[in-house]
């Protein structure tokens, strides 16, 4: 019973009932017709069950009121009209059909899709239920910048986070190799071979709304500057001599008007309450530049009203707040280790790991830091949170093995594709040990390695469900119901167009 509902439900009661339906459809009254909508686009195109409106005999009669509930750790990602409801919802089984308790109109989407996922063969296999998320903030990192992603497999995403109930999509729109959305005013800035509009860009951010995701931009700067970054548009760059020591400072002619232009046209199509300023890698910046940059970007994003994430190393500039977010991405074992770079990289790199390594020293420092400033820090720490480091585990397929020689980021020590089901973001010596703040979890999927969409599937899939099952269930585990659950789904990935997800044998044996 409810066998397939990713993540688990908080609390499953003992009662439960088989509800046979006619023509694969949850008839429902009482939820609103947008909600209805988007719930049934979701649960029709993953799971092959449609949810229609009946006024009168409903099999599930939505009832709007409060859910009791223990509040989410962490920040609300989500844009002030729609923050603060409770993401809730309780399911009861009476004789003739199902009521679901919920006070939000995201509650009764979360509900609606687990009793979507309740079906099978054609019977809604309904449980008393009570479900809620453990953390507040639920995310994935996309790198659109290495492989570009046109709008529509962004959608396709959203929908693969939205049926696993996570609600932020955090899009890395700029980068070393290119930059993937158009500023007015800045013609040439946008990478030619894939670049998002500002329909398309608005049209992604309503179409996550109506799933309850947040879509959150980023500009990474001041280092990782794309190539179309320069005096073309305006703007001095420095140069370090390598394409990955170029950086912007602020003090240079035309950087400051770029960066207000950059934001004012993120702040026109995003309503994501925070805007994200990257601040990673910037090697080659000295400390006194990197500080400055990131001051005046964290004030520019203040002055259009929003608040400011940047990723790990930007605690070091002192401009963060406590209302600011703050991304831990460095894992203690991923820690960078200069000799080994060394010894792995051609004779052409070892200038440039002379620039990365004091950049990678000073991370140690940086949840001491953290915790000292009170930011609340998003977990995306790389192992386990990394989706393109490769699992290290055996699949059913072997010509999976052969793909993930080249797909997957080298550098990263593969790991069980389970293994953050033994994994707590509170418990890690960075946040438990620093005493640090914990926003939510966020994965990520860097995409150097990724060709096409079967890529990102294989280095996606399973993982991205078990990372929601951390996110939002509870912190104890029911390893085996999880596992079922996961294996449940292989259907729904491949009707939503991952179908290359990894064949884990833990899993699909
Ligand atoms: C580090 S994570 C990066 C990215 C790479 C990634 C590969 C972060 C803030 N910077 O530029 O793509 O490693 O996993």
């Amino acid at each position: 019973m409810t066998a397939r509902i990713l993540p688990r439900p908080q609390h499953l009661g003992t009662a439960g009932r088989a509800f046979p339906l006619r023509a694969a459809t949850i008839t429902v009254s009482g939820a609103d017709a947008a909600t209805l909508a988007a719930a049934d686009d979701l649960a029709f195109r993953a799971y092959g069950v449609h949810l229609s409106a009946d006024a009168g005999a409903a099999l599930v009669t939505v009832v709007e009121t409060t859910v009791d509930a223990p509040e989410a750790i962490g920040t609300d990602p989500r844009p002030q009209h729609r923050a603060g409801s409770s993401e809730a919802y309780r399911a009861t089984v009476g004789e003739n059909g199902v009521h679901l308790a919920a006070g939000s109109a995201e509650a009764v989407f979360r509900g609606l899709l687990s009793l979507a996922a309740s079906v099978e063969d054609g019977v809604l296999r309904a449980a008393d239920l009570t479900d809620y998320p453990r953390f507040a903030w639920r995310g994935l990192s996309l790198d659109v910048v290495r492989h570009w992603f046109p709008a529509a497999e962004v959608r396709q995403l959203i929908d693969l986070l939205a049926l696993h109930k996570l609600n932020v999509l955090h899009l890395h729109l700029t980068d070393t190799q290119a930059w993937r959305f158009e500023v007015p005013g800045r013609p040439g800035l946008a990478a030619a071979d894939g670049a998002y509009t500002a329909a398309e860009l608005d049209a992604i951010v309503a179409y996550a709304a109506a799933r309850h995701i947040t879509v959150v931009p980023e500009f990474d700067a001041p280092g990782h500057v794309a190539p179309t970054v320069g005096t073309d548009i305006g703007v001095t760059v420095r140069d370090g001599g390598h394409a990955f020591l170029r950086y912007l400072d602020h003090g240079d002619d035309g950087v400051q008007a770029f960066v207000r232009d950059v934001f004012a046209e993120i702040a026109a199509r995003f309503d994501s309450p925070y805007l994200h300023i990257g601040g990673d890698e910037a090697f080659g910046d000295p400390a006194e530049s990197y500080n400055a940059f990131v001051a005046a970007a964290a004030a520019e994003v203040r002055g259009l009203g929003r608040r400011v994430i940047g990723w790990q190393e930007t605690i070091r500039a002192g401009a963060l707040q406590s209302t600011d977010l703050v991304q831990l991405w460095i894992a203690e074992r991923d820690r960078f280790d200069p000799e080994k770079a060394k010894a792995d990289l051609p004779e052409e790199y070892h200038g440039f790991i002379a620039m990365a390594a004091p950049v990678f020293a000073e991370s140690v420092h940086d949840p001491e830091r953290i915790a000292a400033a009170g930011v609340p820090v998003i977990v995306s720490a790389s192992d386990p949170l990394y989706l393109d480091r490769r699992p290290s585990d055996p699949s059913t397929d072997p010509a999976q093995h052969e793909t993930l020689t080249t797909v997957g980021f080298r550098a990263y020590e593969p790991r069980p594709t389970t293994e953050v089901l033994g994994w707590d973001p509170l418990e890690i010596d960075d946040i438990r040990g620093t005493g640090a703040i914990a926003a939510g979890v966020e994965a990520a999927l860097w995409c150097e390695t990724v060709r096409d969409l079967d890529d990102a599937a294989l280095l996606l899939l399973p993982r991205l469900g078990l990372v929601a099952q951390r996110a939002w269930g509870s912190a104890s585990i029911d390893r085996a119901a999880v596992l079922a659950a996961t294996r449940a789904h292989a259907a729904a990935w491949t009707a939503l167009g991952f179908g290359a997800f990894f064949r884990s044998k833990e899993i699909f044996e």
